[in-house]
């Protein structure tokens, strides 16, 4: 391959200035007092006693990270967190509660807490969460930032195909037709193979891609049988797969919550599949999802965000679903040799998901000044037509850059 052009580092963007600020909401004086002590070096703090002053601070001002207690006076923490996510879709909160009131802080988490933690909880595990919330919102601002760059997405127009039946039947042939294509997924620093994703492919029916395939079950409500069709082939084609490797499927948000892919699979298998869950479309507020997606865990899935930077911009979903693998969306990766916007954006994406302990595929690698770009910035993997186009096989190869 070519050889490798000199690499700068763009600059960062200004560090933010100051201590990041802080709404501390705790009815009780004592530990109030603690907080206040242990979290005053590191932040700004504001102090409210209750939900209603909380809410009088909020007319007022504005704060990098809010930590409130679930049961107060007054208004309640998950009231609090409504009123915030009315005016305000980015600012992490992140709730305390007592054991007793766990059910209440699964269900704010369900409305847009970063998470909670359950008292009596160490005060290095405080700091380690606020941190940590810090960071994804971060991240949810250097997302918007690159959704800034996209274009529009067209609309699909689905062959003018409008009617039940006539949707029905196409998703019929799809379904008969369709197959798995494989691509694989490079560790960008020892060049292997650690994965392959998993992609829906049709034979030359009405219904050519993907999208169409998937926005025509969404219409007539079938969702679930494609995710499942997908998933089966998947499942046999683990026995193909080479010994180390694991497999990315794509699946639909909702799926998380329908289908019950722990039971359907073995653990052993599990340990070798990561769901892919994509950013395109808004998966806020689907209920019961912080507790499907403990569920897969436990079951041996792995979670991964798909498309990062194309999408949906919000905090919440990424941290209920807490993904171990990012994938940055191709539109960052096209031509990021020449652009310093992108190569900004998609450094700090690969710092914030280092600091969350999420490892990176940069998507849609073409060029070798794009893989030599993102290998700069620290990306851990790598996916492309540049290093292999999917496949029917689970193609193996040697890689030298
Ligand atoms: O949304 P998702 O990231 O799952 O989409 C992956 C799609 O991108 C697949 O259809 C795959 O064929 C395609 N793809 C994979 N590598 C490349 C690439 O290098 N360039 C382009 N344009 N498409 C790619
Ligand atoms: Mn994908």
């Amino acid at each position: 391959m070519a050889t490798v052009p000199p690499f700068q580092i763009p600059p960062e963007g200004p560090p933010p200035e100051g201590k990041p600020r802080l709404l501390l909401v705790e009815d009780a004086a004592d530990s109030r007092k603690i907080y206040q002590r242990i979290l005053s070096d590191t932040y700004t703090l504001t102090v409210a006693k209750d939900g209603l002053q909380a809410t009088t601070i909020l007319q007022h001002e504005s704060f990098d990270i809010i930590l409130s207690d679930i049961l107060l006076p007054g208004v309640t923490g998950v009231e609090l967190l409504r009123l915030i996510r009315t005016y305000d879709l980015d600012v992490p909160v992140l709730l305390m509660t007592g054991a007793p009131d766990l059910e209440g802080a699964i269900h704010a988490v369900d409305h847009g807490a970063i998470g909670y933690l359950v008292k009596p909880f160490s005060l290095e595990e405080l700091r380690t969460r606020l941190a940590k919330g810090l960071a994804l919102s971060r991240l949810a601002k250097a997302k918007r930032t690159a959704l800034e760059l996209q274009p529009p997405v067209p609309i699909t127009q689905l062959h003018g195909i409008n009617d039940r039946a006539g949707l029905t039947s196409a998703l019929e042939t799809a379904l008969k037709n369709l197959h798995l294509v494989y691509q694989p997924i490079v560790d960008l620093g020892t060049k292997r193979i650690v994965a392959y994703e998993a992609l829906m492919r049709t034979g030359d029916g009405v219904l050519r891609n993907p999208g169409e395939i998937l926005e025509t079950a969404e219409r007539i409500d079938q969702v679930r049988d494609v995710t499942m069709r997908v998933f089966q082939l998947a499942f046999d084609a683990l026995m193909m797969l080479p010994e180390s490797a694991s497999l990315f499927i794509n699946i639909h948000a909702h799926d998380l919550v329908i289908n019950n892919f722990e039971q359907n699979i073995l653990t052993p298998a599990a340990r070798r599949i990561v769901l892919e869950v994509t950013e395109r479309e808004s998966i806020d507020a689907i209920p019961g999802l912080v507790d499907r997606i403990s569920r897969l865990r436990r079951a041996g899935y792995r979670l991964a965000i798909d498309d990062l930077g194309a999408g949906y911009a919000g905090l919440t979903t990424f941290a209920a679903i807490e993904p171990e693998i990012v994938k940055i969306d191709m539109s960052l990766v096209r031509d990021i040799d020449s652009s310093i916007v992108r190569q900004r954006i998609v450094s700090s994406l690969v710092s914030l998901c280092r600091e969350l302990d999420m490892l990176t595929v940069a998507e849609g690698i073409e060029t070798i000044s794009e893989l030599v770009t993102i290998i700069n910035l620290g990306c851990n993997y790598g996916q492309g037509y540049l290093l292999a186009r999917p496949d029917d096989r689970f193609v193996t190869k040697f890689f030298q850059w």
